[in-house]
C-alpha cells in the first residue's frame, strides 16, 4: 500500500483535472492526440504518474513531449519517451490508456494498483528508487497550460523534473538518449540543445569535406518549433561561401498560434501534393517542408516547366540507403554489414521495387507508426526506415558501429568512405526521425552524388497516387491485417476493395483508421493519375458505406 499522505496529494492533484462527460482516451499512433481543451489536462495528470512509474521500472530518465505535430493549431497532445529516445514500450500504452481514462477521483487508487502491478518484482520493491522525468513542448499556446497539468502529477509524488521548454520532438527524444547513455560506451552526446547543434554540424563539417551543395534550400518550417530551432543550428553551421550550406528558413512564424501547419508544412505539402502557396521559389530550386514539431520532411521542386514534383519519405530512404550501400562497399566492409529498408504500406510501389530490383536490398513492411518502422529497423545492421510522409531515420547496430569504428582504411579512398560512416552515425538522429538532421543529411548525399532534384526524381518514377481523408460514424470498426494492408472488419468490405484494384493496370489501395485523427485514411495507386483518383474514389465510397453507422 501506498503512504496514505501520498494518496490524498494525488486525491487534491487530480481534482483540478476532471475528465469531460463521455470523453474516452487512448494512445494512438503518436501518444495521445485531441483538442486541446477537450479534457487534455486530465490525460497531462496521468500521463505524468505513467512517466514516474516508466522511470522507476527503468531505474533511467523518461522524457514527455507535448505537442501534436501535424495537427491542426487548436489541437494537442504527449507522447512517452523511453530511455534510449525512443517511444514508449507499445506494452506500457494499455497502462497509459487505462490510467487516463480514470475518473480523477478513483487516480490515487489506480495508481497504487499501478505501482503493484508494474514495480513489484520478486526481488526487490522499485517503487522506492528515484525517478526523473524530462519534458518538452512544442509553440502551441496550450503548451504552457498543459505543462501545469502535467507538473501538478510530478509534484504530488514529488520526483525530480526538468522543464526544457519548447523543443523540437527529435531534440527531446536526443536529450533522452543523452542523459541516459553519459559515461557510458553508447554515450550520445551532451544532453543540452548546444549539444545537439553542435553535435549535428561537426559530422555535417565532416561530411562536406570537398564537396559543394548547389544553390540554397528552401525550408518551410511550418510555423512551428523547427524554425526558430534551424535558424539556432544555422549559427553553427558553414555558410556556402565557407563550403557550407545555403538555409532559407520560410513559414518560421511561431507568433501567430493558428497558422501552424495551415497551408504549409510537410503532411499539407504530401496530402494536397502541392508547395506551400507563399513560398516564391523557382523552377528547379530544391525546397523542403518540416511538420509542427519538425520529426518529419518530404522534399519537391518544380521542374522548368513548373510542373510539381514531391520527393517524399520515400525518396529520402532510397537516397540514403544507396549512399550508405556505396559508402559501406568503398570501406570494403559491406560483406559484414546487412543493409534493409523499412516501409509502410503508404510507400510507393515504385519505390519498393527500385529498392529490391535495383539497389538490390531487403524491404521489411510494417504498420504505419514510427514505434513499428523503429523496431524493425533495429533488425538491421544499417537499417533505413521512413514512412512516405516524411517520418524517418537510419538506425546503426552496436556491431555496425564497432565495424565502422574500427576498422583500418587500406587507401585515401576508404579512409574517406570510413571517416564519411562515422560522421553520418552522429548526423544522423538515431533515436528518433529527426526533420531537420535528415534534410542535412540528404542535401550531402545530393551533393555527394552531385545531384539535382531532377536527378533524383529519375531514380523511379512514382505511380500516381491518391491520399484520402473520410470521416465515418465509428473508425474502431475497421481493423486491418498484414501490415494494415487488408481489413478483416467490416467483413464484406476487403473483398469489395480487392474487386476494385482488380479493375485497374498496378491498382493497389487500403483503408485504414487513423491513430491521430478522428477518420479512417484511403490510399491508392494505379499506372495513371486518372485511374489512381478514380480508386481511390471508389475506395472511398466503399468505406463511407460501412462506416455510415447504419
Ligand atoms: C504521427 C506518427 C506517424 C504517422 C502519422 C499519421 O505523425 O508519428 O508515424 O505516420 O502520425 O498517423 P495516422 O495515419 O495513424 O494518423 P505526427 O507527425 O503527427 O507525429
Amino acid at each position: 500500500h501506498l503512504d496514505q499522505a501520498l494518496l490524498n496529494k494525488l486525491a487534491d492533484g487530480a481534482a483540478a483535472y476532471p475528465i469531460p462527460e463521455g470523453r474516452k482516451y487512448e494512445y494512438g499512433t503518436a501518444g495521445f492526440r485531441m483538442k486541446a481543451d477537450a479534457g487534455l489536462d486530465h490525460v497531462m495528470f496521468t500521463v505524468g504518474l505513467i512517466a514516474i512509474l516508466r522511470s522507476k521500472k527503468r531505474n533511467a530518465t523518461i522524457g514527455i513531449m507535448i505537442t501534436a505535430s501535424h495537427n491542426p493549431a487548436e489541437d494537442n497532445g504527449v507522447k512517452l519517451v523511453d530511455p534510449m529516445g525512443d517511444m514508449l514500450e507499445q506494452s506500457w500504452e494499455g497502462f497509459a490508456t487505462r490510467l487516463a481514462n480514470t475518473p480523477s477521483d478513483k487516480i490515487p487508487k489506480a495508481y497504487e494498483a499501478l505501482v503493484n502491478e508494474t514495480l513489484v518484482d520478486e526481488i526487490r520493491q522499485l517503487q522506492d528508487r528515484p525517478a526523473k522525468v524530462v519534458f518538452a513542448r512544442d509553440t502551441r499556446a496550450s503548451g504552457p497550460y498543459l505543462v501545469t497539468a502535467l507538473k501538478a502529477a510530478l509534484d504530488a509524488v514529488g520526483v525530480a523534473y526538468e522543464d526544457k521548454g519548447i523543443l523540437t520532438t527529435p531534440q527531446l527524444h536526443y536529450i533522452v538518449r543523452c542523459i541516459n547513455t553519459e559515461g557510458t560506451v553508447y554515450a550520445f552526446g551532451e544532453p543540452t540543445e548546444k549539444g545537439y547543434y553542435t553535435k549535428m554540424a561537426n559530422a555535417f563539417k565532416t561530411l562536406m569535406y570537398g564537396r559543394t551543395i548547389h544553390g540554397a534550400i528552401t525550408v518551410d518550417a511550418a510555423n512551428g518549433v523547427g524554425g526558430p530551432k534551424l535558424r539556432q543550428l544555422i549559427s553553427y553551421l558553414p555558410t556556402a561561401a565557407e563550403g557550407g550550406i545555403d538555409i532559407k528558413v520560410v513559414n518560421d512564424d511561431v507568433l501567430k498560434p493558428e497558422a501552424l501547419n495551415f497551408e504549409c508544412g510537410a503532411d499539407y505539402v504530401k496530402t494536397k501534393q502541392r508547395s506551400p502557396p507563399n513560398l516564391n521559389a523557382k523552377p528547379g530550386d530544391r525546397c523542403c517542408s518540416l511538420d509542427g514539431d519538425a520529426d518529419r520532411v518530404v522534399y519537391y521542386y518544380n521542374d522548368e516547366q513548373n510542373v510539381f514534383h514531391l520527393l517524399d519519405g520515400d525518396r529520402i530512404a532510397t537516397l540514403g540507403a544507396a549512399f550508405l550501400a556505396d559508402m559501406t562497399r568503398v570501406a570494403g566492409i559491406d560483406s559484414k554489414l546487412k543493409i534493409g529498408i523499412v516501409q509502410t504500406a503508404y510507400a510507393n510501389g515504385a519505390s519498393t521495387e527500385y529498392v529490391e530490383k535495383v539497389l538490390k536490398l531487403p524491404v521489411t513492411v510494417t504498420a504505419t507508426g514510427v514505434k513499428h518502422l523503429h523496431h524493425a529497423a533495429a533488425r538491421y545492421d544499417i537499417g533505413v526506415y521512413f514512412e512516405a510522409n516524411g517520418h524517418g531515420t537510419v538506425l546503426f547496430s552496436d556491431n555496425a558501429i564497432k565495424i565502422i569504428r574500427e576498422s583500418e582504411p587500406k587507401s585515401p579512398g576508404q579512409k574517406h568512405a570510413l571517416d564519411s560512416l562515422r560522421a553520418c552515425i552522429d548526423l544522423i538522429n538515431q533515436a528518433v526521425g529527426d526533420a531537420i538532421s535528415d534534410m542535412l543529411f540528404a542535401e550531402i548525399v545530393l551533393a555527394h552524388k552531385s545531384w539535382t532534384p531532377d536527378n533524383w526524381r529519375n531514380t523511379y518514377i512514382d505511380l500516381p497516387n491518391r491520399l484520402v481523408r473520410v470521416e465515418v460514424a465509428d473508425r474502431s470498426i475497421f481493423k486491418t491485417t498484414d501490415a494494415e494492408r487488408r481489413l478483416t472488419s467490416p467483413k464484406g468490405a476487403q473483398e469489395e476493395i480487392d474487386k476494385l484494384c482488380s479493375m485497374y493496370q498496378k491498382g493497389r489501395a487500403f483503408a485504414r483508421a487513423s491513430g491521430t485523427e478522428d477518420a479512417v485514411r484511403v490510399y491508392a495507386e494505379a499506372h495513371s493519375k486518372i485511374e489512381s483518383e478514380k480508386l481511390a474514389g471508389q475506395v472511398t465510397e466503399v468505406i463511407r458505406k460501412y462506416g455510415s453507422g447504419t
